[in-house]
């Protein structure tokens, strides 16, 4: 690839961080208060900006409905764009209301399925406001045990409210449709996998379509591959980036496995994934939140820098020859690749510090916020949510 277009290719990624990632969140067992923690929707945005400015390629917060509702949306919208960012995706909750016991869209009681349909209705409403074009759900539905519910039952009722989500989105927006393979359900979930997710976007329509997290598969799974394919059918709406090493753990992305992360970026750099939204979704709970996140956006960059590099021209020969380990080789000559050097060229040329995490840690953005907003104390893992 030619120095200006991989120049040109690593400027335009844009990745979206998120609001929850910067306030205090924990695991079921405890939540450790972090100094100076955002404690509000107005202070998750200023850290979202702040990223915004050390990173210069986080343009966007993703906001997560009612953790972040607020009276006046032109108002939120108006303080986001003076931080300097742009309100991006926004997630209804469909998981934290005491009537979703049995689930929410696919609850067994079409009284109950009405609220959450009509909370994506109002979320729709929210994106309008914002000036947002994403609205991106996941589930908690499923079942616990064999024999709670009719499996056949809760699909047609998961189509039938997505159905009636879809029909309320203007032009020019999105729904991604996002799966995890278990939990907080342990027998069934009814969004389990990208198969699944991709049958529900086929039917609901063009402005559907599927969200990629990649924590949320079995262990093993083929990552690259789920992406090669929903890029394929354009059916890739966008990605909450994080790792796992046991289950949905929400980790620094790259932080457990930088090969996956590459191979997925590897398929992001071959394929048109103009309409693909780079979204973070982690929760940090024994580190900094901020600092966490500039070390994501860092290290999704390093990924696709490296990605970017792969010889495309010489890859394509070796598999046409059935030169396996040429073609593996080609792979690797990229992904061990020192892009440093590289990476700091285009910090340095938009006026961004060569070492962004640094940055924030000597720029003294920690103390000021420990002192502004104190250590606000979470009692429970359950306060948290
Ligand atoms: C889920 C999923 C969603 C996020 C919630 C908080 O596991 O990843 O994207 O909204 O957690
Ligand atoms: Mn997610
Ligand atoms: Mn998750």
């Amino acid at each position: 690839m030619h120095q200006s277009t991989l120049h040109s290719r690593l400027r335009q990624l844009e990745i979206e961080t998120p609001s929850w990632g910067y306030g205090n969140s924990g695991t079921r067992f405890h939540v450790y208060p972090w100094p100076g923690a955002a404690r509000t929707v107005e202070e998750r945005i200023a850290d979202a900006a702040l990223v915004h400015r050390l990173t210069g390629c986080c343009p966007s917060v993703a906001l997560h409905i009612p953790w972040d509702a607020v009276d006046d949306y032109t108002a939120l919208r108006r303080l986001a764009e003076n931080e300097g960012v742009r309100i991006g995706a926004i997630n209804p909750n469909l998981f934290g209301d005491d009537d979703y016991r049995l689930g929410s869209i696919c609850h067994p009681d079409e009284r109950v399925r009405a609220k959450p349909v009509s909370h994506c209705l109002e979320c729709i409403e929210i994106a309008g406001e914002v000036g947002s074009s994403i609205v991106s759900l996941w589930l908690a539905d499923g079942t616990s045990y064999p024999g709670q519910d009719d499996l056949r039952d809760r699909h047609a009722r998961l189509v039938e409210g997505l159905e009636r989500v879809y029909a309320a989105l203007p032009a020019g927006m999105r729904l991604l449709v996002e799966y995890k393979f278990f939990e907080p359900a342990f027998y069934s979930t009814d969004l389990p996998d990208w198969g699944t997710a991709a049958l529900v976007c086929k039917r609901l329509g063009p402005q559907a379509q599927v969200l990629v997290d990649t924590g949320h598969h079995p262990q093993g799974t083929n990552v690259e591959q789920v992406v090669a394919v929903l890029l394929a059918d354009g059916l890739l709406g966008g990605f909450h980036f994080n790792n796992r090493k046991y289950a949905d753990d929400d980790l620094i992305v790259g932080s457990i496995d930088p090969f996956e992360l590459f191979r997925i970026m590897r398929e992001i750099a071959l394929g048109d994934s103009e309409q693909v939204a780079f979204m973070i979704d982690q929760s940090h709970n024994v580190e900094g939140k901020i600092d966490a996140m500039i070390q994501s956006v860092m290290n999704i960059q390093t990924a696709y820098a490296k990605a970017l590099l792969v010889d495309n021209e010489a890859i394509a020969a070796a598999q046409r020859d059935g030169d396996v380990l040429g073609a593996h080789r080609i792979l690797l000559e990229a992904f061990e690749t020192d892009v440093r050097p590289l990476l700091v060229q285009l910090r340095e040329e938009g006026g961004i510090d060569a070492d962004p995490v640094g940055a924030f840690r000597q720029g003294g953005y920690a103390d000021e916020r420990a002192r502004a907003r104190g250590t606000a104390s979470v009692d429970s893992a359950y306060e948290a949510t």
